[in-house]
């Protein structure tokens, strides 16, 4: 997957990422959209994420004068994995336009060199509202309105029709829903990495049990759940709401096989 080309996503519920507190002068924070570095305009600084779980980890550079925000530095979707990582060597000679992100994929399978998505000055730099998002459906067709509240601008909206919210495209205008959509949900990212969470959702029925949230309890959502069996935190898997994803909520989808949506009047 190379950076700037990528069309899966899932909504920001964790963190992929864990830095190196290796750097002094570099105060860190692990937030639910991105990781956070802020530092002062001086010296040689070497930051590094190490992936803990696979997913996208988003990585903002603060640059602090006078106590304050003065220019982020923003890296979009670095995809990680146990065991990988992400490297920058910040460097006061370098602008940001010419920061690398450097990412080290597991097994040797080589590396990939992301530019910064989005460098940010003044009140864009510190914008901290995420977008909201409108779905709409009509006829099967899906349209999504973004709401971008703050300077930093719209960076990128996702949507999916799975239950997890696991399974996101990039949303660029209206789109044909699969056969059948009966849940679909949207988030919106900004500039500054503020993403939207939880997404917005639109279900036209209560059918908790279809994980991939095509109107019908199948096999497929069966292999879903086991698939996740053992999670936590994961609120559409933990159908009995007991904090754990384990054989009683898969037991839970077997008893609904066969069960279909019905419509809503
Ligand atoms: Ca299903
Ligand atoms: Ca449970």
């Amino acid at each position: 997957m190379a950076p700037g080309d990528t069309t899966v996503g899932s909504t920001p519920s964790s963190n992929s990422a864990l830095i190196e507190r290796s750097a002094g002068g570099v105060r860190y924070s692990l937030g639910m959209n991105y990781t956070e570095a802020s530092l002062p305009q001086d010296g040689v600084f070497k930051i590094a994420l190490h992936g803990q779980k696979t997913g996208i980890a988003s990585l903002k550079i603060n640059d602090i004068s006078g106590g304050i925000v003065v220019r982020s530095t923003v890296f979009m979707g670095a995809p990680l994995e146990p065991k990988s990582r992400a490297k920058l060597v910040l460097d006061p000679a370098v602008s940001p336009e010419q920061l690398h992100l450097t990412v080290s994929l597991p097994g040797g399978a080589g590396t990939l060199s992301q530019a910064p998505d989005a460098v940010l000055e003044g009140a864009a730099a510190n914008d901290s509202t995420p977008p909201t998002t409108a779905i709409r459906v009509e006829s099967g067709r899906l349209t999504i309105a973004v709401d971008d509240i703050g300077p930093a601008g719209v960076f990128r909206t996702w949507y999916g029709t799975d239950r997890a919210q696991e399974g996101g495209q990039v949303y660029s205008g209206p789109v044909n829903l699969p056969e059948g959509t009966t849940y679909v949900w949207a988030s919106a990212v900004d500039r500054a990495g503020n993403a939207q969470y939880p997404p917005t959702v639109y279900e036209t029925c209560k059918l908790p049990a279809d994980m991939d949230g095509n109107g019908k309890v199948e096999t497929q959502d069966i292999e879903l759940m086991a698939s996740h069996l053992g999670s936590r935190h994961h609120p559409a898997f933990d159908l009995n709401r007991d904090h754990r994803v384990d054989d009683a909520d898969l037991r839970e989808v077997v008893a609904a096989l066969g069960q279909r949506c019905k419509p809503e009047p």
